[in-house]
This record gives structure tokens, sequence and C-alpha cells, in this order.
């Protein structure tokens, strides 16, 4: 256990509130988890997978209502609804502390509370976060596990005095004696509560148990309150993936890419290279804390230790680095299982089989007419088991970046690649990327553009005017020389025809080819009015056939036209938007005339 005064007095306190049957400190080890596992494959809640096919892996099913991040019912309660921004659902903060005590009393009823001491970052690295989770789920318990560092080695960390951010977690489905569990409790919808407290650096996350949402370490510490810590302490916490390149000189890059959600990450920090000079190894899928070092590099920590992945699209041909990584050992959440213990789900590229039973756990045929995996299952798994894991990755002072790469899904409008003008031109494009809307509710909304600053837009805990600021600042004082160049790059442009005009996936080293060596001044590039671009002959295409370049690096005035006028909308709807990103759409506005 702990001598952490601190800490003792938050469980016994939380305790006292949750009232469990049980407080179980977990040490993290291998026993632990296998012993958790057992206990849940007997309550029915895990389903223990083929050993022969998928060796030590698990399924879950989460309840059809508890699928994926809630935005909607995820809250920054600072000090004042301004200090939150427009971006984010704020509550006051002692208001929110009463309704969720309310909720919290009792919640952990007929459970047990596990104590999950953890960090984010390498151990003993002084840039590293302790964080502590109380949870009444086993399976967050698990999946925390691999996520981060987590168990005795953090303990050790925190010592006696050191300091922590606590994160209290309930599925909120207190049990009566008597009562039978169901295999994936949770409250409804309104009832949930993801809530941060940013001043008090403080989580308490209520109602849900699935990823983002009750894995506390992930989104809520790593990027929501680290956000905050990092506005304060002068560094950055970025939704961002971490690789290295190296080329047939030996010589290594290393490249962050801010992407939103469901456009890729995983698979870029994966990438296996078509072109057979360059080898590809993976830091981080997801997030990636930025600071700059004594030489005024700007150096990237995962703080992350495993990959909370997508399933679905995820194949040997997509993906073949995340496919050997979940041959074993890897909790699976809303896939399909096969008749043989495996598991299956749509994109795996393998055909469907007659019969699977699906996320839902119900017979399942290819005429069924629905998903036989959840659109967002998931796979959990230790980063260490990538083949393409890099040697660096938990190096405490990081390693430093080079470029920087952000973008979003526009079908229309954005090239292929462009290269921001310098720092705040590079700002500039990252405070307005964004993706396509292309199915929606509200059809009207079809067609525009869903801004989604540096893919941070669910995950700033502040304001977003000020967030941009801090962007802003890391370049002044900076010797732009030592810099990340931006560059914005877009994989989804499509023909009239409605035809991916770029064969993304391992293809996309053409374009990182394309950044190194424009970063080592061998190629040139066309100014234009929205950004450099690569001349055509400067994008290798060897081994490809019917790629059209001119369609993939044109720029359209008229286009760009009605981009920056939609861009100026957007800037109208920010409270505290820095002059300087003003003066750039006007900028823009100029180059286009
Ligand atoms: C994620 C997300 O799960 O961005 O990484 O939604
Ligand atoms: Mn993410």
């Amino acid at each position: 256990m702990t001598k952490n005064k601190k800490l003792l007095a938050w469980v016994n306190e939380m305790a006292e509130l949750c009232k469990p049957d049980k407080v179980h400190w977990c040490d993290g080890s291998k026993e632990e988890y296998d012993r958790m596992m057992d206990e849940m494959v007997a309550s029915g809640m895990a389903i223990r997978l083929n050993e022969k096919k998928r060796p030590g892996s698990y399924l879950f099913r989460s309840h059809p209502s508890d699928v994926a991040r809630v935005e909607d019912r995820t809250f920054i309660a600072s000090a004042t609804k301004e200090e939150a921004g427009p971006t984010n659902n704020w509550r006051d903060p002692k208001e929110l502390k009463a309704t969720l005590t309310g909720l919290f009393n009792g919640s952990m009823k007929g459970r047990t509370m596990y104590v999950l001491p953890f960090v984010m970052g390498p151990l003993n690295s002084p840039f590293s976060i302790i964080g502590v989770e109380l949870t009444d789920s086993p399976y967050v318990a698990v999946n925390m596990r691999l996520m981060t560092r987590m168990g005795k080695d953090a303990l050790d960390m925190l010592g006696e005095d050191g300091d922590f951010v606590p994160c209290l977690h309930s599925v909120g489905a207190p049990l009566k004696p008597g009562d039978k569990d169901s295999t994936w409790p949770c409250a409804p919808m309104e009832d949930k509560y993801i809530a941060h407290f940013p001043e008090e650096r403080a989580i308490w996350s209520y109602g849900s148990g699935y990823g983002g949402n009750a894995l506390l370490g992930k989104k809520c510490l790593a990027l929501r309150i680290a956000s905050a810590i990092a506005r304060d302490e002068g560094w950055q916490a970025e939704h961002m993936l971490i690789l290295g390149l190296t080329n047939s000189e030996g010589e290594k890059t290393y490249i962050t890419a801010a992407f939103p959600s469901a456009c890729g990450k995983t698979n870029l920090a994966m990438l296996v290279p078509t072109l057979p000079d360059y080898k590809v190894e993976t830091l981080g899928d997801d997030i990636a804390w930025l600071r700059k070092g004594e030489d005024g590099r700007i150096y990237a920590v995962n703080p992350e230790a495993g990959f909370f992945g997508v399933a679905p699209g995820t194949s040997y041909q997509s993906n073949p680095n995340a496919m050997h990584t979940i041959e074993r050992d890897t909790i699976f959440t809303n896939v399909a299982l096969t008749d043989d213990g495996d598991v299956w789900w749509e994109g795996i590229g393998t055909p469907a089989p007659d019969h699977l039973i699906d996320w839902q756990g119900n017979d399942w045929t290819p005429d069924s007419g629905k998903n036989a995996a959840h659109p967002n299952a998931r796979f959990t798994v230790s980063a260490v088991q990538c083949p393409a894991i890099s040697p660096d990755w938990e190096k405490p002072e990081g390693v430093p970046v080079s470029a920087m790469l952000i973008g979003g899904r526009r079908p229309r409008v954005v090239p292929l690649v462009m290269e921001s003008r310098d720092w705040a031109h590079g700002i500039f494009l990252g405070s307005v990327m964004g993706s396509e809307i292309t199915a929606a509710t509200i059809s009207d909304k079809i067609g525009q553009v869903r801004r989604d600053p540096f893919a941070m837009l669910p995950f700033i805990g502040y304001n977003v005017g000020d967030y941009l600021k801090h962007w802003l600042e890391v370049g002044e004082g900076s010797d732009p020389s030592k810099l990340p160049r931006i560059y914005h790059v877009n994989w989804f442009l499509k023909s009239d025809e409605g035809k991916f005009l770029w064969p993304g996936f391992g293809d996309n080293v053409r374009v990182l080819d394309w950044i190194v060596r424009r970063l080592k001044g061998e190629v040139g590039a066309v100014e234009t009015p929205i950004g450099n671009l690569p001349e055509e002959k400067d994008i290798n295409l060897t081994g490809l056939k019917d790629v059209d370049l001119s369609a993939l690096l044109k720029v359209d005035k008229a286009l760009w036209a009605e981009e920056a006028k939609a861009i100026a909308a957007y800037y109208e709807g920010m409270d505290r938007l820095p002059e300087e990103l003003k003066e750039q759409l006007k900028g823009l506005q100029e180059r286009l005339k």
C-alpha cells in the first residue's frame, strides 16, 4: 500500500461517499490481471477467446446505450463560463460537485472499489503526471493496466509526499442485496457526467463504463486536464500521434500528426511504407505532450502505454502492424465473435463467416442486414506488442519533432499537402482544420465543415481562443529554424465521381518523403495564396498507376474565396480569438485577390 497521506485520506473519504462493499488496491501485476479476468469470465461479463487463435485475449460487450465518448455529457467546470469558452459544456463547479456528490453517494453499493494508481508518461520522468482512479468497474481496471503504467510502480513514484490527479469513476449502478448484476452496468444517458475541474485538477466521471468516458487517464487527464496544466506551465498536451521515419541513409525524422477522431491516426502511426527506402517506427497513436528542450527544439512524449484503437476497418491490408499487435493479450470490446472463439469485424479483410454472434450477443448471418461489430468497437493492447514500436518511445525527454501534420477529411477544396508559410500561418491552418460533414441527422449541415482546431475540439480543457494564443506563444521567442514545420495534409480528396483521388495508407509515405526532403532543403515548393505546395515532379509515384497529381495539388481560387468566408464566419463565434489569427485570415483574403 502507500504512506501517502493525501491519497489515504482521499480514498477513505471517497469510500465513505460511494459505500462500496470492498476496497481493493491494484498492484498492476499480471497475476492480479489474470485473476480479475477469471472473475469477469465467471460472472459472464467477459468471454475468453480461443487460446489457440487469440491467446490471452477477451471479449466484452457493452450496453447498447454505452458505446462511445459522450460529448454532450462532458463538462468543463472551470470557475467561469468564459474560462471554459465557446467549445465546452460549462457547469458551475460548486453546483456540479453538489449534483455529483448526490449521485456518487452510495453509487458503489454491492461492488468493489478498485484503487488504480497510474502514471501518464514514462515512469520516474519529472514530466510525467500521476493519477489515481477509483472505479467500481473491473473492466476499467484491466484496461487501465494496458493503457497506463498502473499499480505498484506508480505508488512507488508517488512516494509519501507526491501529488496526484484524483479521478473518481463509477458506472452508476449500485446493487441491492440479491440483485443480479448486468454484464455491462451503466446509468441512463441523462445521468451520465464526465466532469472536469481544471482549477482543482480533478476528474469525476459517473454513469458510463466505455472508453474515454471511463479510462480516465486518456482523454480526461492526458488531454483535458493536462492541456490546462500545460497552459499554466508553458508546454502543450495535444491530440497527436508520434512516429519516427528512417530513410535509406539511416537518418531519422520525428513527425507528429493531429487528425480528428476516426481519420486514421493509428494507421499513420503504424504505417508500412510502400517506398522501400523508408521505415516507420511508432511512438504513439493518440496523444503527444510537447515541450521545448534546452536546445530550443520541441520534444514529444507519448503519455500512454497502450493503444485503444477502433477495430472496424483494421486489416492486414490497411494496418498490418496493428493486426500483429492484437494477435494476443488483447481486450476486445463490441466486436463480433466467431463460432471458433475468435473475433471478426467489418473491414477485417476476410469475408464474413456464415454465422457470428454480433456485438449485442445475438446470432448474426450475412443476411442480417446490420453490422456484426459496432462501428466504434475497440481493441485495447499494450504498446510494447507493436512490432513497429520505436526503441525511443519511453525516452523521458521525448523525441525532437521536425514536422507536425494537421488535417481532416476534406473531399474538396484542400490539396493533398501544403506547407505553412511560417509558424503563425501553421497555427492559422490548425485553427480552421476539420472535416466535411458527410452524414448528419440535420441534413442542411451536409457539405459544411466541422472545424476542429488541432483535432482538440472535444479535448481542450479551457477557452479555445486562449488555447490558440498558447500555440502562437510557443512560436514567439523561438528560433524559427528550430521549430517544427507545420504541414496540412488531406488523404481524402475525391473526384467529381466520388472516388478517392489518393490511395492513402502505406502510400502516405510518399507525402512524408516530400516533407522530409523539403525539410532537408532538397526540394523546392510552389508558393500559392494558401501555402507552399509540392511541384508535381517531386512527389514520388514509383509503382503507382493513375494518380491525378494535378487534381490532388490544385488550388481553386474561387473555392478558396468561399472557404475564407466560411472561416470568417467561424471566427465570429470565438470570443477570445487572437488578433494575429484575424490578421492571418486577412492575409489569405489579400493573397486570393
Ligand atoms: C479516441 C478518440 O478514441 O479520439 O482516440 O475518440
Ligand atoms: Mn483520439
